[in-house]
This record gives C-alpha cells, structure tokens and sequence, in this order.
C-alpha cells in the first residue's frame, strides 16, 4: 500500500509547525542562551532589551509559576539558568516580541556577566574529576578475570565515535494558544507528546489535563526531539500563560544546532581475547559517555550501549562498564540507535584489530561467533537468532570470496586507487530498555458513515508509521483504506504516551488499534449473529462484504454499522496494549527486556582516491530480517535512510567544540551530511523472511533503527583499502573517517588513540 502522505508532502499541502496558519495577535518567542559554557552569572542586564521596539515581556526563572525544572531521568536541568550556566547555548532569559525580526533585536541589547568557572569537553577527564550524571553500571556473563589465560590472543585498544548532529529537516519549535480557564493548547514539533505535557504541567504548576498536546507530523525526529522538545514547547507556553496570547518559537537552524545536545559521544577502552580456532572467549568494555552538561536521556543511552556491547556475537566471558560523563557541553540526547550503535563500534574495532594483528580478515572472526538461538546475552535474554540465517544468505547471494579476489585484483593493478570491503552484521532488541514504557493506546472510532478515524500515540516524523496504523485497521476491519483517517496525536485523545522512539511504535500502537478494532468488531459481529441468526464463528468481513459460512448475504459494511448504531452498540473502542513477558532487574542486571531482536548483515564496499583521501561507497550489499514486511516500500525507505545516516556518522559529520564549549561546526557549511553523493551507488536489499510468532505487529519487525548500524561496515571497508594502499597505516579506531583522517593514513603515521589521550 502506497504512503497516505505522499501525495501531500508532493503538493507541499502536509502541514508541519510552521504551516500551521497564524492567529491574529500571535508573539513570537526567542531564548537568549549563555554565552559562556560553564560559569555564575553575576549581573543579568534586560533594561536595554526591554526598551526595544515590539518587545512585550521579557521571561526569566522568576516567571516559572511551578518548578523550574525539566529533567526528565534526573532534575538536573532548570528551564531556564538561575545563577550557574552549564552550557553554551543554555537558555537565560526568554524574550517575547510582536515579530521574530523585534525580538532577536531585543536579544541583542541583553547584558550579561558569568564569572567563569572550569570547562570539561572530555568524558574521561569528566570521569577523573568524578563528575558522572548517575552511578556506572557494569553488565556481566562468565568470569572475564579466569578467562584470559584460556586465550591464544589477547587484543587491547581504544575507539572512539564522535557525536552526530540530528538534522531534521524541521527545526524544534512550538505554538501555543490559551484556552478558556488557564488551558494551553501546545502544537509541538515532538516525538513525545506527554513529555511535553507533563513537564508543561510541572513547570506552570498546573494539572496534565489543562495541556493539549497536539502533533500532526514532524519532519524528521531521529531521537532529537525525544526528549529535547520539550524546552521549546514549555517556554512558549510559559509565555502564553503569563500573556493569554498565541506565542510561536520556531528555532532558526544556527540556533537549534548551538542550543540542543546531539547523539552522545563516547571514548571506550575494549580488550578481547580468542581461542587458537578464533572463538571469542572474553571481551571487555570500558565505555565513557559523553552526556552534556546534563543527564536528558543519556543514562537510558547508556544502559543500551551496555545491552549492545556485544552486538550480534556469543561471548561466554564479559565485562562491560559505562560511565556517563558529565561536560559542559549541550545534554545529549536520543539518536537513531540510542547508545546500540556506539557500543557496537567498540566491539567491531576490538575484533578488526584482532584480525589485522592475528592476519585473519574480521570476517573470519565474525561469522565463528555469531550468536545461535539460546545463546545468552550478558543481560540474561536468549537469544531468538538469525544472525548465522543472516550471515549465510549473504554469502550465498553475494559471493563475497569473489568479491575479495577480485579486490585483491583490482588492488594490485590500480596505483592510486584501492577498494576494500567489510562485513557488519548487526542486532538490534526491540522495547523500550524501561520496560514500563512499553505501553500503547488507541482509540478508535467508527462513524455512521462507515468512516473510520483512529488515534494512536504515535507520532508520524516521516516513518510511515500512520500507513502501518491505517493498514491494520484496514485489514481487521477488512474495508477500504480509504474509509480511514488517522488523527493528530493529542493528549486529549491518547493520554500517558511514550515517545515514538525504540523502534517499537508501530509494534506498540499497532496493537493497540488492533485490539480496539477486534473489540468493536466482536460487537458487529453480535448483532449480525442475533439479525441472521447464525453463529458469531460464521461471520466473516471480506472486503467490506458480511459473509456468512464465506457466502455474500447482500449486506455489507455501510448497513452493518448503520443496525450496530440502531442497535445502539459501541461503535468506538479505546484499545490498551502493554506487550507481556518483558522484565529486568537493574540490581542483577540481569532480565528479559527486549520482546526480540532485528538481525541483518550489511557487506560494504568502497573506492579511496589515493591522491586526494576522496572515497566513495560502491556498494552495500544487505540481507535483513524483516520478519514478514507488511510495507516493503515503507520498510526500504527506512532501511535506504538509516544506512545513510549511518555512513554520515562513520564519515563525514564532524562535530567539533573547542575547549571552552563552543560549537565549531554550527552550520551546514561547517558540518558536512551526506547528501545524494554520498548514497552508496548500489544498494542491493535482499529479505530474510520469517514467518515466527513474535511480538511484532503483524509479524513485520521493527525497522527504524537497526539499519543505521549497516554504515559502521563502512569505517572498517575504508580502513581496509587504506591499508591496501599504505599497509603501515596507524589509524586511530576513531569516527569520522573523513578524507582528512583517510590522507593522513594514506600518506603517514597518524597519532594513536594512545597519544591523543596522553
Ligand atoms: N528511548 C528510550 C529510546 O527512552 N528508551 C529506549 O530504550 C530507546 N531505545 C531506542 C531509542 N530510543
Ligand atoms: Mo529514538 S533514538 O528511537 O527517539
């Protein structure tokens, strides 16, 4: 089935925040942020800026009614700065105007005074400060300390990955309107309309059910706005409450890039050990995240870095360790993966630089240790794997023996050119790491038109996932797509959501409109039992025909719903889903927290200009466990784009701060995305199908993040044809590889990790 958008984002008529139409007497909103990235402020100016033309009120932390707090794991993050600042960017003051052009005026003439105090960038000098956003937390199966001496090989190392900058197309904004009895209706670009809601609530000191979230669809998310909308929505609605007025804030792109945290950082130390046949028999893991100046989600990200840490391989033996880092850098946040990816890199190094030093290509180690269904995660949860399924449909299909000679053969003829391949396999578990959050709701309404709406809390960012929530009411009701409408998001319909995030959305409220359309559906199928008097077993719905025993009656949906409401029966339902089995206890760490996992492996290859450091990716070559697609288009579009941003993160996007917290690569002329250049030229995209009875809706797996973790195959199919042309190369197992850090390991000796930390 065709996307329901796709002909309104072509006639550009999709609505986004700032399509929302303007209402006479609407302000517009600016958040000053602290110029300095750690100090106390001593003198706060506003008498200029409150003198400038349009300017109707100026907000600072006096003006919050309730607490003047948004954190959403620890309160450790004020709305806006009372005496310290921890960030640059962090918002001060907020100023409200008649225009956008008045108040950033008015912005301009705002004096401050920060008495400085010491500014940390790195995690580890954070950790040897002891400056850490909650306790670390170490993962273990085995007995690492014994398991060493059983090793023929011992590797140890560092790796690195560096943040990512979330680039939705739609900035972070919102636009709220006052409602009759100090109600605030909240149009918010979020992945997380209750977040938004409940510390709206919390901030103003009013109940959660005066705020009406409400979203129609955001242009793109990618964890960005998880948690990090929330600011924008509850300034602005701190200014309504205070003015009775609309008050818009839409961020321009310099801002959003300055002010809001990006994917974590991190700086791990790994050591890993194999047997003489190339079993991985230990592994260890010390990771350093680095969150900000402020926890955010970051100790969630933290605990799926450690749930990832051995990506898609049985370990018998394992430690790992993650500290949260405190800096004075924007909170990081949420990002495609939240925390699987940079775990998983560590490993994908440790095994690389196993290969290189033991002089076996990774992929031997690779495929000898995938994990096998009933194989143990460090966590506790067996794995229902297929991976080895994965793996060996890749080789089958795309023969890469062949592709190694004929790389080899290319290499040997070819100067200034050489190619290099990788295999990155990955796995992914599906659910919320906090088990509670694994819950949905939906409400569904029949009209008597035979019209369908529906209302779910997921939010449509560009995923598709309003197709998928339109497609599985079409097919419990079995009536025409066209009969039905999916809604806005809004707290008033849908209360207590979870973010669209995890990659469980469609999974989580595509059973609850399940549910919801099985319940109205029994109710239809009661009367028609009582109006032929037949047995409910009989009854079926087949395209919008009632049968009976599979025979047409000559009455179909229309009537049906027109007797189910003279007959005076529901014709509405609000479904609930919370998926069962799901449990960890954080004190063993040890559980079950992943209704299932995404398997799949990437096979990359690349070309690197020896002259110029330039590269480009030939191929990625995937096979994917879909479990049974209920939307290929939908699901490709999704596994197309994360792929990208994933070879964006491992090659060009540079976030660079300078050593008093600046941002450096705040703009799009600063800060390289990928862009139709750096899209693979072949993309060949093979499904795994399986038909098991998982936790999935309709059987079709999640799908959101796990392509992301395709383009790690590509740093490591770089290095390979660095090594090919320069096979003294010292790399650092660092991120980006840009064609910077490719011609300095082309050309010579790069500092190592061990000399960028010493
Ligand atoms: N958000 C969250 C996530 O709150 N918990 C998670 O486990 C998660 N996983 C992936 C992406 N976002
Ligand atoms: Mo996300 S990183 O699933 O918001």
């Amino acid at each position: 089935m065709k996307n329901i958008d796709s002909n309104s984002h072509l006639r550009g008529e999709s609505i986004y925040l700032d399509d929302v139409p303007l209402v006479a007497g609407t302000l517009f909103a600016v958040a000053f942020g602290s110029p300095h990235a750690h100090g106390k402020i001593t003198n706060l100016d506003l008498s200029q800026a409150e003198q400038m033309p349009g300017l109707v009120r100026i907000f600072t932390y006096k003006d919050v009614p309730g607490e003047n707090q948004i954190g959403g794991i620890v309160p450790d993050e004020p709305l806006l700065a009372e005496h310290h600042v921890h960030f640059q960017g962090m918002p001060v003051v907020l100023v409200v105007a008649e225009s956008v052009e008045e108040a950033k005026m008015a912005l301009k003439k705002i004096k401050i005074d920060i008495e400085p105090l010491p500014i940390i960038t790195d995690p580890r000098v954070a950790r040897e400060k002891g400056e850490l956003i909650v306790p670390p937390r170490t993962f273990k199966i085995g007995d690492v300390d014994t398991a060493w001496s059983q090793c023929a090989h011992i590797v140890e190392g560092i790796a690195e990955t560096n943040g990512q900058e979330h680039l939705y197309i739609e900035t972070q904004g919102a636009y709220t309107f006052p409602l009759e009895n100090g109600s605030i209706r909240i149009i918010s670009s979020t992945q997380g309309p209750t977040a938004v809601q409940r510390h709206a609530a919390i901030c103003l000191g009013i109940p959660m059910h005066k705020l009406e979230v409400d979203v129609t669809r955001l242009g793109g998310g990618f964890g960005g706005k998880e948690d990090q909308a929330s600011m924008w929505a509850i300034l602005c609605a701190l200014a309504t409450y205070h003015l009775k007025k609309p008050v818009k804030y839409s961020l321009d792109r310099m801002e959003d890039m300055r002010m809001t945290g990006k994917r974590n950082p991190y700086s791990s130390d790994f050591k890993i050990g194999l047997d003489k046949d190339l079993k991985i028999i230990a592994y260890e893991a010390t990771f350093h995240q680095n969150a900000g100046a402020a926890a955010d989600l970051s100790p969630a990200v933290l605990e799926r870095t450690l749930f990832h840490s051995t990506n898609s391989y049985f370990v018998p033996n394992v430690r790992a360790t993650a500290y949260s880092c405190r800096t004075n850098l924007p909170p990081n946040t949420a990002f495609r993966g939240f925390g699987g990816p940079q775990g998983m890199f560590v490993i994908e190094a440790a095994i690389h630089k196993a290969a290189e030093i033991i002089g076996v290509p990774a992929w031997e180690i690779q495929s000898k240790n995938l994990i096998k269904t009933g194989d143990e995660f460090p966590f506790g949860q067996k794995a229902e794997s297929e991976a080895n399924q994965c793996w060996q449909t890749a080789k089958e299909i795309f023969q890469p023996e062949q592709i190694e000679k004929d790389i080899e053969k290319f290499n040997s003829e070819n100067v200034l050119f050489k190619k290099g391949m990788s295999f990155m396999p990955i796995c992914f578990g599906i659910s919320f790491t906090k088990t509670p959050m694994n819950q949905a709701r939906a409400l569904v309404h029949v009209y008597t038109d035979g019209s369908i709406g529906v209302s779910t809390g997921a939010v449509e960012m560009g995923q598709s996932v309003n197709t998928k929530m339109l497609q599985v009411a079409a097919q419990i009701f079995s009536v025409d797509p066209d009969r039905i409408k999916i809604h806005s998001t809004n707290t008033f319909r849908i209360a207590n959501t979870s973010p669209s995030a995890a990659s469980a959305t469609a999974d989580l409220n595509g059973k609850a409109v399940e549910i919801a359309c099985h319940a109205i559906l029994a109710r239809l199928k009661t009367i028609t039992s009582e109006k032929f008097s037949v047995s409910i077993n009989d009854i079926s719905i087949v395209n919008e025909e009632v049968l009976i025993k599979g025979k047409p009656m000559n009455y179909n949906w229309l009537q049906l719903i027109q007797d189910g409401y003279l007959k005076r029966i529901a014709l509405s339902e609000h479904g609930h889903y919370a998926p069962p089995g799901l449990h960890y206890d954080a004190k063993i760490e040890k559980g079950h927290p992943f209704a299932y996992h995404v398997y799949g492996t990437a096979l990359t290859e690349v070309t690197v200009d020896c002259l110029r450091g330039t590269y480009v990716v030939d191929s990625v070559k995937i096979v994917h466990d879909f479990g049974t697609s209920m939307n290929f288009a939908v699901d490709r579009g999704q596994i197309e784009g994360g792929l990208v941003q994933g070879i964006g993160w491992m090659t060009l996007e540079e976030i660079v701060y300078d050593e008093n917290g600046r941002l450096r690569s705040n703009a799009l002329s600063t800060y390289k995305v990928p862009d139709i250049y750096s899209v693979p030229k072949n993309i060949d995209l093979h499904l795994l199908k399986t038909d098991k009875d998982n936790m999935a809706i309709l059987k079709s797996k999640a799908v959101g993040e796990p392509p992301l973790m395709y383009g790690i195959g590509t740093y490591f199919a770089l290095r390979n044809a660095v090594k090919a042309f320069n096979p003294d190369a010292e790399m650092a197992y660092s991120t980006p590889m840009t064609p910077e850090k490719v011609l300095m390991g082309l050309i010579g000796k790069l500092e190592t990790n061990d000399a960028i930390t010493k």
